[in-house]
């Protein structure tokens, strides 16, 4: 096998990603920023499909109307030469010093008007250059110190303006939809929203909810010491999986942005096989862009970059035909079967079963051996080697 990617396979990265120049806290930029259509050519020839961009990745903030026209226009005929797709936009509203306290729920409220404009005009952005995805990564909303902050008026603040985000999205009639992405800290001490369940729970209090999903990213909850693709599959369960960051984080640390794969490998191949194959038992598969939201290290130079972005691909694709081999193999069918796994899908009382009728059941009950029933073989761990093995590639 090549492993060689192509557009059906769905790769897209953000803008920001193969662009990092390398600057981080305690250094300077160790590589030149790329001219972006000269991104979106070596995107094709790699094979990827797609791009994702902030707002300030593409027009540097504060850019006048004809600069930011001029430079969306050379953008735009770009994708059309490519043939890579805008598949989503989100918006810097974390790097620029006026949204040091955050944008939405920025403690000064002058703060959260410009914010809230600066999110609008993207979305209008978004939606004129057919992005169907609009991703909000609340950076900065959150906080360093608990008596600076009041998490109900914070609440109330951060659920305004995504409904006032989501009802300008409807009004205007535009196909796009929200995407939600939780991490826990950095750059603020604590973020708002700091995990998928939280922002789950987070959208069910909103009006225009309907059109407010989930963009898990595979460090952000591995951060928070969870494990992504139980996230993703209840995002998936919810309905609320819109959009995917896929990336590498070795165990709680700084937010390490590594190739997919490149961290927990095992996590990385149940995710893919979760993505790829769906759920043992069936229900709801996740169908939309693979997208990569990683940093080429800062040790590499320019050849390092597109090395990087094409491993995120090869990699995928690696773990794609490893989950297809692990889910056709006889044998983990049967071993499936002996750990009861796709028995978890048939309801536990019966089609029509009262709940009379189950109380009467005496097989449910008085007629277990509860001792005899605690010895029973699960079997989970032959399962799990039968993994490694098809990962690993050892027949
Ligand atoms: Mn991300």
């Amino acid at each position: 096998m090549s492993y060689q990617p192509t557009p059906e396979d769905r790769f897209s990265f953000g803008l920001w990603t193969i662009d990092w120049s390398g600057q981080d806290q305690f250094g300077a930029a160790t590589r030149p920023r790329l001219d972006p259509v000269e991104a979106l050519r070596k995107l094709a020839e790699l094979g990827a499909w797609g791009v994702t961009f902030h707002d300030d990745d593409l027009v540097p903030f504060g850019s006048d109307a004809a600069t930011r026209d001029a430079i969306v226009r050379r953008f735009v005929a770009g994708l059309a030469d490519t043939g890579i797709v805008l598949e989503m936009v989100t918006t810097n509203t974390f790097s620029h010093p006026v949204f040091k306290d955050g944008a939405f729920t920025a403690n000064d409220r002058r703060v959260r008007r410009f914010g809230l404009r600066k999110v609008l005009r993207n979305v209008d952005l978004a939606a004129e250059l057919g992005a169907t995805t609009f991703v909000m990564w609340g950076g900065r909303e959150g906080q360093e110190y608990d008596a600076a902050k009041d998490q109900h008026a914070a609440l109330e603040r951060y659920r305004e303006g995504i409904d006032t985000v989501a009802a300008h999205i409807k009004e205007q009639g535009y196909d796009l939809r929200i995407a939600l992405e939780p991490k826990p800290n950095e750059p603020r001490g604590d973020i708002l929203l700091p995990t998928v369940g939280h922002a789950l729970a987070f959208i069910a209090q909103l009006d225009n909810g309907d059109i407010v999903g989930l963009n898990p990213e595979v460090g952000h909850e591995q951060m928070a010491v969870l494990n992504y693709t139980a996230g993703i599959a209840q995002a998936l369960w919810a309905g609320k999986l819109f959009h995917i960051d896929l990336n590498g984080q070795k165990s709680v640390k700084y937010d390490q942005d590594l190739v997919f794969g490149h961290g927990d490998l095992l996590s990385a191949f149940a995710t893919v096989d979760l993505l790829e194959n769906g759920f043992p038992g069936g229900g709801p598969t996740y169908d939309g862009p693979r997208h990569f939201d990683y940093k080429p290290s800062r040790t590499e130079g320019p050849d390092g970059v597109w090395a990087s972005a094409a491993a995120n691909m090869r990699m995928y694709l690696i773990l794609a035909e490893r989950a297809r081999a692990f889910r056709a193999d006889p044998e983990v069918q049967a071993a499936l079967e002996e750990a009861k796994v796709l028995e978890l899908a048939a309801p536990t009382l019966a089609p029509g079963e009262t709940l009379d009728a189950f109380l009467a059941d005496k097989s449910a009950w008085e007629d277990v051996d509860p001792d005899a029933l605690g010895v029973r073989e699960c079997g989970f761990v032959r399962l799990n080697q039968l993994a490694i093995d098809h990962l690993l590639g050892a027949p």
